[in-house]
């Protein structure tokens, strides 16, 4: 493919940090576009892509939008560079499963963000406006209301399908450390599904109400090693009677420890190893 790679986004959005992550996993190098959230819609279309999502990206006239297209797209476009598709037939599609799975997680995690962004204004600063400079950062603080607004339409971030969210977690959560545990996700090398589901996994352990739920399970190390740096804090914003069913099941806080997988420490991290890679990206392309 000729000409530089550009990704389209915004900072802090879980699905452009996915993107993200796919190009770092091929080695490419690649321009950065950040948008400004709610501008970036129809800045989208004006620049010729069909749809208003982030992420996209455009390499030698191709357009593409959107993380699981992308994943397939790098795949075909760079055969040669690692890939995101295991190339067994079988073990490919346990991945494509968990990876539109993951796609659904995608969603969920966004719109209990929206949830938390319109109880307190900061958890969304700190979020979308991670990194940004004074200029940039006052900006974020006028869009704030408009994007979160709009935000919570577009994406149909009620207060009921977020509540529904929070009490989906613990069986959420178990799918992936079971997934996790058959070498679907978390093997030696990542793959798109890991790329989908483990960076969902770490913008929920911004919450400061989720995260101790989360934190001890394979799918908390599995998020550290993809993305172990997701800029932001959500403050305790989540209703207490929305934490019911994370508060009953097994391993939560409070609760018998017998069926709680000790693996939840972060893994070390080896000198060159993805995690290592990816902070310093992340820290460096903010
Ligand atoms: N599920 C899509 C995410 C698309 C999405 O909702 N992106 C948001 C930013 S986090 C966006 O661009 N929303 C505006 C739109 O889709 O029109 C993917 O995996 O690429």
């Amino acid at each position: 493919m000729s000409g530089k790679l550009k990704l389209y986004g915004f900072t802090g959005s879980n699905s452009v940090y996915t993107g993200r992550l796919m190009l770092e996993h091929k080695g490419l190098e690649y321009d950065f576009v950040k948008l400004p959230p709610a501008v970036h819609a129809p800045t989208m279309l004006m620049l010729g892509f069909p749809t208003m999502g982030v992420p996209a990206i455009k390499v030698g006239g191709v357009r593409v939008q959107g993380t699981r297209w992308i994943a397939r797209a790098l795949d075909e476009m760079y055969p040669d560079k690692p890939l995101l598709f295991p190339t067994d037939p079988v073990r490919r599609r346990e991945v494509q499963d968990a990876e539109r799975w993951g796609e659904d997680l995608q969603n969920a995690v966004r719109r209990i963000f929206y949830c938390a962004a319109r109880r307190d204004r900061k958890a969304f600063l700190s979020v979308l406006g991670a990194g940004r400079g004074p200029v940039k950062s006052l900006g974020m603080r006028m869009l704030a209301p408009v994007v979160i607004k709009l935000a919570t339409g577009l994406h149909r971030a009620s207060d009921e399908a977020g509540r529904e969210d929070v009490e989906l977690l613990p069986e959420r959560m178990d799918k992936i450390d079971a997934w996790i545990a058959d070498g679907v996700l978390g093997g030696e090398q990542l793959n798109a599904a890991d790329f989908q589901v483990a960076v969902n996994v770490a913008a929920l352990m911004l919450s400061e109400d989720l995260a101790p739920y989360i934190d001890w399970r394979p799918a908390a190390a599995l998020a550290r090693r993809v993305l172990p740096e997701y800029g932001g804090h959500i403050g305790p914003v989540v209703p207490a009677e929305w934490m019911a069913e994370l508060r009953a099941a097994a391993g939560s806080p409070g609760r018998p420890l017998a069926d709680r997988p000790s693996t939840g420490a972060a893994p070390p991290l080896a000198p060159g190893s993805d995690a290592v890679r990816f902070a310093t990206i992340m820290r460096s392309n903010l």
